[in-house]
């Protein structure tokens, strides 16, 4: 998808204030923190102003197609607005809104696809929070991007897909890989492993622009016994709403008789079309004997 056009979008350096964006009006103070998605991430302070934010203007070309993503997380506010403007006409060309992150995890993201509108050339990008004058209040964004979608990314049919991903590897375009997991689990022998109740599965936002992922599984288990490691996932196609009540993919590894230490277990290709997010289901670990540790899985897109 070429390069992120967004200046300093992953607040990789510890730069306080962050180069690259601006506060605008506001009196927010803008600081590059630990602890983000990736890395670092930007905390945007409430500071004696309402709604302070983070902008940013980009240069776009009128009529092509944009794909916008950011991660956000609560600090001591919860609400937060995302949105972008045409800098040209002062007009909104996407907005999410006041919404509230409540999961404090990273796991809400928030992306748009755009077509440019005739005469813009330039949009400005909002990270905001809502909040009350003079509360010094905290909330965090990370992994802003917007890369302008060439038109063989675009949706077309699975089988024109599969010639897209050898196009994406010969162009060296990129690839995210994402863990299920923010920390990988320990699953004991004979025990299944249940998201919402024994770990915390990231919902992955997979409305990407090529219909095919991949998934890998990786665990560390000891010599023992013949058995099988069972990986379940779910899907949403309401952006997380509502969930599969049976698995959308089942990655069984059969774990044998020799130790493996964090052995990346063969990917499984996953459709990733016509849903919105998938996330890892439970983890059922079939030995009576061997218990797994550093349990995840990875998808690939
Ligand atoms: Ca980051």
């Amino acid at each position: 998808m070429g390069e992120n056009l967004v200046v300093n979008g992953s607040f990789t350096e510890d730069i306080d204030p962050p180069p690259g964006w601006s506060v605008g009006a506001s009196q927010a103070v803008l600081t590059t923190e630990a602890g983000g998605q990736i890395g670092n991430c930007l905390m945007v302070t409430e500071h004696g102003a309402n709604n302070p934010d983070a902008r940013q203007i980009v240069i776009v070309t009128p009529g092509k197609i944009y794909r916008f993503n950011c991660y956000v997380k609560a600090g001591t506010e919860a609400t937060y607005r995302v949105f972008l403007f045409d800098a040209d006409h002062e007009t909104f060309l996407a907005d999410t809104g006041e919404l509230e992150e409540t999961d404090g995890d990273w796991s809400t993201n928030v992306n748009f696809t755009i077509e440019i509108p005739s005469g813009c050339t330039q949009i400005r990008i909002y990270l905001r929070q809502i909040c009350l004058a003079t509360a010094e209040t905290t909330l965090y964004f990370d992994e802003v991007s917007l890369y302008e979608v060439p038109p063989e990314f675009q949706r077309l049919p699975i089988n024109d897909q599969i010639n897209w991903r050898k196009n994406m590897t010969q162009k060296n375009i990129i690839i995210s890989h994402r863990d299920f997991l923010a920390a990988a689990v320990d699953v004991n022998a004979s025990v299944t492993k249940v998201n919402g109740t024994d770990f915390n599965s990231l919902e992955l936002d997979v409305r990407p622009l090529c219909g095919y992922g991949v998934i890998t599984v990786t665990f560390t288990r000891a010599a023992g016994g013949a058995s099988e490691i069972e990986f379940y996932f779910q899907v949403s196609n309401d952006e997380g709403v509502t969930w599969s009540t049976v698995e959308y993919l089942k990655i069984g590894y059969p774990t044998n008789s020799v130790a493996v230490s964090n052995v990346v277990r063969g990917p499984k290709p996953v459709i990733v079309d016509a849903i919105t997010h998938i996330r890892l289901w439970k983890i059922v670990n079939g030995d009576a004997v061997n218990n797994c540790t550093a349990c995840n899985a990875t998808l690939s897109l």
